[in-house]
C-alpha cells in the first residue's frame, strides 16, 4: 500500500435533491424527495432537511409520505443530472487520467498519478481546490477523502459528509477502523453482516481478531481472505479508469442564437471535425452519427444515424451530420450544436464500402431525454403530461416547473436558479401558453462563452 494519502473519493452530497435545491429557489432550505411517485415508487434520494424525518433512499415512497408530509416531492430530471455530472467528471479528468467513476455523483481518483499530490499536504490542497472548484462551477457541494487506499478514502468521505473533507493519516487506519461496525468495509452487506452478527463479530477489531481461518470457515475462502485483508485495512486495489467511453462528443453553446442556415451548416461540419479528432486521438471509431440541437426556445432534439460499420473519416462523419441537419427546422435560431459518434469500437473498419452504403436513419431518443422531445412534438395537448417537479415555460410568466397536476388542472411555479422564490400560478391542463422546457443551468455560463464543452462520455 502507499505511504501518501494520495487516493481521493468524491461523493457528492445528496445529489439528486440537490440539484432541485439549486434549480429551484423555493425548496432550498427544505425537505425535498426525489424518486417514483407512482404507486410502486421509491425514494432515489432525500434532502439533508429530508432525511431528519428518517426518510432515505430505496425507501418506498408511501413510507416517505407518512414520514414527511410535507416534503416537496419531485420526479427525477435524469438528464441535468447526468450534466451536472460530466462537469463534475471533468473537473476530476483534470487532476489525473485515472478517474474510476462509480455512479454519477462518486468517484476515486488516484492523485499521485496525476502528479499534483504526493504527500499529505498536497492532497489536502488539491481536495480543498476540488471542493471549490465544482461548487464554482455547478453549485453544489461534494464530500471529499483522502486516503492511501480505496476503502479508506471511501469511508473518509462518508465521515466527512455533509460538504466537508476527511483525510486518514496513513498509519491511523487500523486504530480507526477498529471499533467501527463491520458494515463500514466493502463487501458487507446486510446478509454477511448479519452472519458475521451470528458468530458474535460485529466490529472490525473483532473480524481481526477472529482470524483469517475462522472468516474462511464463515465465509468461505475468497470472501473469508478478502474481508481479512480489509480487516486490516490492507486495500491494494488501484483505481481504474472508465473502461471505454460510450460516445464521444462536442458541441458549442453560442451566444447569439445562429439564425443563417448556411452558418449552421458550417458550424455542424467544424464540430464534426472536431469530434473525429477526438475520436481519433481515443484511437477509437464508431457506427452511430448523432447530433444535437438545442434551438432559441431550448428546446433540443438528437438525430441519428446508424452507419454499417465503425468508422473515423471525418468525411463519412460530416456528411452524415449534414444529412441529420437536414431534417431539423433551425428558423428560430439555435443556440447550440453538438456532434457525437457513439456505439464505439476500439478498431478502425478501414471498409470505407460499407460505411458509404450504410444508412439507416433512425430518429432515436436517447434514453431518458424522452422530455427533451416533448417540446419538440406538435404536441395534442390533451396527451401531454405534466411531471411533478419538471421544467415549463409559458409565453407570459416564462420558465417554471410543475408543483402539481390533476383535475385538469396544473400548478406551476415561476422561479429559475438565479431568481428569488417565485409565485405559483394555475392553469388548465391544456393551456396553449404552457409548453415543456429544458432544465436551465444552474450556474450561468462565463459570459460570451462560445464554450467548448467538448466531453467524452456523452449520448
Ligand atoms: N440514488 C438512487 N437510488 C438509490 C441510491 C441513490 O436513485 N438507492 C441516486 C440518487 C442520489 C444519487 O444516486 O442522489 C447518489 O447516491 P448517493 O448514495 O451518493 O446519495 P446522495 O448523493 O443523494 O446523498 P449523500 O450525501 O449521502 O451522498
Ligand atoms: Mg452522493
Amino acid at each position: 500500500m502507499r505511504n501518501a494519502p494520495t487516493i481521493l473519493h468524491l461523493d457528492m452530497d445528496a445529489f439528486y435533491a440537490s440539484v432541485e435545491q439549486a434549480s429551484k429557489p423555493s425548496l432550498r432550505g427544505k425537505a425535498v424527495i426525489v424518486g417514483g411517485l407512482g404507486p410502486r415508487g421509491v425514494v432515489a434520494t432525500a434532502s439533508y432537511e429530508a432525511r431528519v424525518f428518517g426518510v432515505h433512499s430505496a425507501m418506498p415512497m408511501a413510507q416517505a409520505r407518512r414520514l414527511a408530509p410535507n416534503a416537496a416531492y419531485l420526479v427525477p430530471r435524469f438528464g441535468i443530472y447526468r450534466d451536472i455530472s460530466e462537469q463534475v467528471m471533468a473537473l476530476l479528468r483534470e487532476l489525473s487520467p485515472l478517474v474510476e467513476p462509480l455512479s454519477l455523483d462518486e468517484a476515486f481518483v488516484d492523485l499521485e498519478a496525476g502528479g499534483v499530490a504526493w504527500d499529505e499536504a498536497s492532497a489536502r490542497l488539491v481536495g480543498a481546490k476540488l471542493r471549490a472548484d465544482i461548487r464554482a462551477v455547478t453549485g453544489l457541494s461534494g464530500s471529499v477523502g483522502l486516503a492511501a487506499s480505496k476503502m479508506l478514502a471511501k469511508i473518509a468521505s462518508e465521515q466527512a459528509k455533509p460538504d466537508g473533507l476527511v483525510l486518514i493519516e496513513p498509519g491511523t487506519e487500523r486504530a480507526l477502523l477498529g471499533p467501527m461496525s463491520v458494515r463500514t468495509l466493502p463487501g458487507v452487506g446486510p446478509a454477511t453482516g448479519d452472519h458475521l452478527r451470528r458468530a458474535g463479530i460485529h466490529t472490525v477489531d473483532e473480524l481481526a481478531e477472529a482470524g483469517e481461518d475462522e472468516l474462511v470457515r464463515l465465509l468461505g475462502k475468497a470472501h473469508g481472505h478478502a474481508l481479512y485483508a480489509m480487516a486490516l485495512a490492507h486495500d491494494e486495489r488501484p483505481v481504474v479508469a472508465e473502461r471505454e467511453a460510450k460516445s464521444v462528443s462536442v458541441e458549442d453553446t453560442y451566444d447569439v442564437d445562429i439564425h443563417d442556415r448556411a452558418r449552421v451548416g458550417m458550424e455542424v461540419q467544424r464540430l464534426a471535425d472536431r469530434c473525429v479528432r477526438r475520436l481519433r486521438a481515443a484511437g477509437l471509431s464508431g457506427r452511430t452519427i448523432v447530433l444535437k440541437v438545442r434551438r432559441y426556445d431550448f428546446s433540443t432534439l438528437t438525430r441519428s444515424e446508424t452507419l454499417r460499420g465503425p468508422t473515423d473519416d471525418p468525411a463519412v462523419v460530416r456528411e452524415a451530420a449534414a444529412r441529420l441537419l437536414d431534417s431539423v427546422d433551425t428558423t428560430g435560431g439555435v443556440r447550440l450544436l453538438g456532434v457525437g459518434v457513439s456505439g464505439l469500437a476500439d478498431y478502425t473498419q478501414e471498409d470505407l464500402f460499407a460505411q458509404a452504403a450504410g444508412e439507416q436513419v433512425e430518429h432515436a431518443e436517447e434514453e431518458g431525454d424522452q422530455e427533451e422531445f416533448a417540446g419538440e412534438r406538435e404536441a395534442a395537448p390533451a396527451e401531454r403530461r405534466w411531471v411533478a417537479g419538471h421544467d415549463v415555460r409559458h409565453t407570459e410568466y416564462g420558465h417554471g416547473w410543475v408543483q402539481g397536476s390533476g383535475l385538469g388542472r396544473v400548478t406551476v411555479r415561476f422561479e429559475t436558479p438565479e431568481s428569488e422564490p417565485g409565485r405559483v400560478r394555475t392553469f388548465r391542463v391544456d393551456d396553449p401558453e404552457l409548453e415543456p422546457a429544458e432544465p436551465l443551468p444552474l450556474v450561468v455560463r462565463r459570459p460570451g462563452g462560445v464554450d467548448d464543452s467538448g466531453s467524452v462520455g456523452v449520448g
